[in-house]
């Protein structure tokens, strides 16, 4: 069995990431087999619980308040809401509930807000989740209290891309909010964003800072650039599908024990492209129709490709 090493370097990643197309995907296999079934995905399902008028620039975002995407922006929604909202998802066989809010950072009182709409969510047997935004330590602890177990947090990209991407906060900043919520005893859900126009290297580079936690996030997505009319990253090329197929094989080898998620961008994927990622490791999926403000395969489509793969949601 692969052990998890914590000690990569972004020249080993990208030696993975290069390796002959087959070898590498049938390595992926092999190892994502070693410690899962290939025949079951885990379902998440996404609520944006706060939406849009967000204060930070991140240049692949609908809802920064920098870009003009014609997005309605909302308040944060009550925890009655949110709870017909989670109860509809566990109906729909998700077994995790991801809330996400366009926000910098939360203050200590939308913080206290949603730890109530986590008990909420949690007193209905699913696995919660939630994105906010930077956390100080003490919010980290006040959601862990909540019994929050998962924070999502993405690293979206290399530290030497990072600039070019986002210019409001700093990868410093991030790794403090991801060290934050570990010390907090909070399981981690941070990976990227591939097709913003980053080179290899870079894909590597982000790889590697993931890679390098120890230990090693237990959620890992990797996100397909959606790009949004309005946004500084519409218009660029086509991020080459077999790319997201190597991307995902090198995520699964180097963080062998870590869930795997083909996230957002799987409504512009073909089944062939989803069979591939899934052969090379990726485990989970955002269900539904809605990811937080973007588009998504939606449930029929979804049972159509899994069952053509003899595949079925975890439960
Ligand atoms: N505001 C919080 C933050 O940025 O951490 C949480 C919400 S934010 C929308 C969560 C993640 O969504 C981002 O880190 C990014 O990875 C992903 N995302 C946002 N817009 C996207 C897009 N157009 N395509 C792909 N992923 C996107
Ligand atoms: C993640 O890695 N992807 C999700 C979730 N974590 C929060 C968000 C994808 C957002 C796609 C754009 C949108 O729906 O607005
Ligand atoms: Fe705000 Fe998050 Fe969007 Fe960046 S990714 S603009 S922080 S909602």
């Amino acid at each position: 069995m692969m052990v998890p090493r914590y000690d990569w370097t972004v020249d080993e990643v990208l030696a993975v990431i290069e390796r002959p197309f087959h070898d590498l995907l049938a390595d992926a296999h092999t190892c994502h087999i070693e410690r899962f079934s290939a025949h079951s995905v885990e379902a998440a399902k996404l609520l944006s619980i706060k939406t849009g008028g967000c204060p930070e620039d991140c240049a692949y975002c609908p809802q920064s308040a920098h870009n003009s995407t014609g997005l309605t922006a909302e308040p944060l929604m009550d925890t009655k809401s949110i709870v017909a909202a989670a109860t509809e998802a566990k109906a729909e066989g998700a077994t995790r509930f991801c809330m996400g809010a366009a926000w910098r950072s939360p203050s200590d009182s939308q913080v206290q807000k949603v730890a109530e709409s986590i008990e909420a969510v949690a007193e209905l047997g699913l696995e919660t989740c939630v994105t906010l935004g930077m956390l100080t330590a003490s919010q980290a602890t006040t959601l862990s209290h909540a019994g929050l177990d998962f924070y999502n947090h993405n690293l979206d990209t290399s530290a030497d891309f990072y600039g070019t991407i986002i210019t409001t906060r700093t990868y410093e900043d991030r790794l403090t909010t991801l060290a934050n919520c570990r010390d907090a005893g909070i399981r981690l859900c941070t990976g990227g964003i591939v097709g913003m126009g980053e080179t290899r290297r870079q894909r590597a580079g982000l790889l590697t800072q993931l890679a390098t936690l120890n230990p090693h996030p237990e959620s890992v997505p990797i996100n397909l650039l959606i790009q949004v009319p309005g946004t500084p990253l519409h218009g660029l090329p086509e991020f080459a599908p077999l790319e997201l197929v190597r991307t995902i094989a090198a995520t699964r080898l180097v963080m062998p024990g870590s869930v795997v998620r083909l996230s957002a961008g799987r409504a512009s994927m073909s089944e062939e492209l989803h069979a591939l990622c899934f052969h090379a490791g990726a485990n989970s999926i955002f269900l539904g129709e809605r990811l937080l403000t973007a588009d998504n395969n939606g449930d029929d489509e979804d049972r159509r490709i899994l069952d053509q793969l003899d595949t079925t949601l975890k439960v």
